[in-house]
């Protein structure tokens, strides 16, 4: 039996892209999500259903060879707080239950699945620091944060215990900042601002933004979040016990981000109405990210400014 890989979420941000980019390669990829897609291509079978359904995601392994894993379906963070009890259901039980199933799957079939799993900046609080590292003060304060870092613990421990049975899974993270997309607008999460802002500027739309100017957050663009992903996931062994890596492109204030699209957009207005919702989750989320690891461990590379940064996700959207 070919082996196939499985993309849960996909039709997400993250899962769309990354599903586009792995079908690129000819891969053999089995989907779920709750809403229904089709895509008329052999290698690719598409399942409309939940991940938090056991029998369903049992059967998908008890029915072929699953080699590697990317774990796209959750709640965002704004989501997760209004709905804390689907959170912990989605986010943390249903993603558990994933990993158990691909570590029997490997133990069974004698391999080590590849499991990607999407963490976030979300991990940390209660204070927000700057240049934060893998293992900087993680307390975080809202279900999204608390579910995100029990599943990354979860699975480095399912990983430790893969090595020493030799088969199982093989643990791989990443910790993202916010994603800026130049083609889908995001909703629910706490950093979608950015994204909003810019693609309210070129539809000529004023904006209403929940957080303060002075907000500062780390960003990454969906290219370079897709790219990562393929790159951690292609190298053969990650001779680390660190499974979860910081990455970032950059980090700038709201007012940084308005100011650089006015002057591409002179028209574009902001209004500031803030949420405290909103700014309480942000004011507790790195302002940057510190990504020695990954460059160390798997050569990730950034050599982006804010100008560079946004300019060059600008002339995507144009098409330029
Ligand atoms: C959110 O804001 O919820 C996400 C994240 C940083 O995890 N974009």
């Amino acid at each position: 039996m070919n082996s196939k890989i499985l993309i849960t979420g996909f039709n997400g941000e993250l899962g769309s892209k990354t599903l586009d980019f792995l079908a690129k390669k000819n891969s053999k990829i089995i989907g779920i999500d709750l809403s229904k897609k089709t895509i008329l291509d052999d290698n690719i079978d598409l399942i409309q259903g939940s991940i938090s359904d056991k029998e369903l995601i049992q059967s998908i392994f008890d029915n072929n060879i699953i080699s590697e894993v990317y774990h796209f379906a959750a709640l965002l963070s704004q989501t997760a707080s209004n709905n804390p009890e689907l959170a912990t259901q989605i986010n943390e039980e249903a993603s558990k239950n994933l990993i158990n199933c691909a570590m029997d799957h490997g133990i069974k079939n004698n391999l080590k699945v590849k499991f990607f799993f999407p963490s976030s900046i979300a991990v940390y609080g209660p204070r927000k620091i700057h240049n934060a590292s893998e293992v900087d003060i993680i307390k975080p304060t809202t279900i999204y944060g608390i579910n995100k870092l029990a599943v990354e613990q979860y699975g480095t421990k399912k990983h430790l215990e893969s090595d020493a049975k030799n088969y199982g899974i093989d643990f791989r993270s990443i910790r993202f900042p916010g994603v800026i997309s130049n083609d889908t607008v995001p909703n629910g999460g706490t950093t979608d601002y950015a994204p909003q802002m810019i693609h309210a500027a070129v539809n000529n739309e004023q904006y209403v933004c929940k957080l303060s100017e002075q907000t500062i957050l780390p960003f990454i663009s969906i290219n370079k979040t897709v790219s990562s992903i393929n790159q951690l996931m292609n190298i053969d062994t990650i001779n680390s016990a660190l499974r979860v890596f910081n990455i970032q492109e950059a980090s700038f204030s709201i007012n940084d981000l308005y100011k650089f699209i006015q002057s591409k957009f002179s028209e574009f207005k902001i209004e500031y109405e803030i949420d405290f919702k909103f700014q309480s989750v942000a004011d507790t989320w790195p302002s940057s990210l510190n990504c020695d690891e990954a460059k160390n461990k798997w050569d990730f590379s950034s050599s982006e400014n804010v100008e560079t940064f946004i300019l060059k996700i600008l002339n995507k959207m144009m098409d330029k």
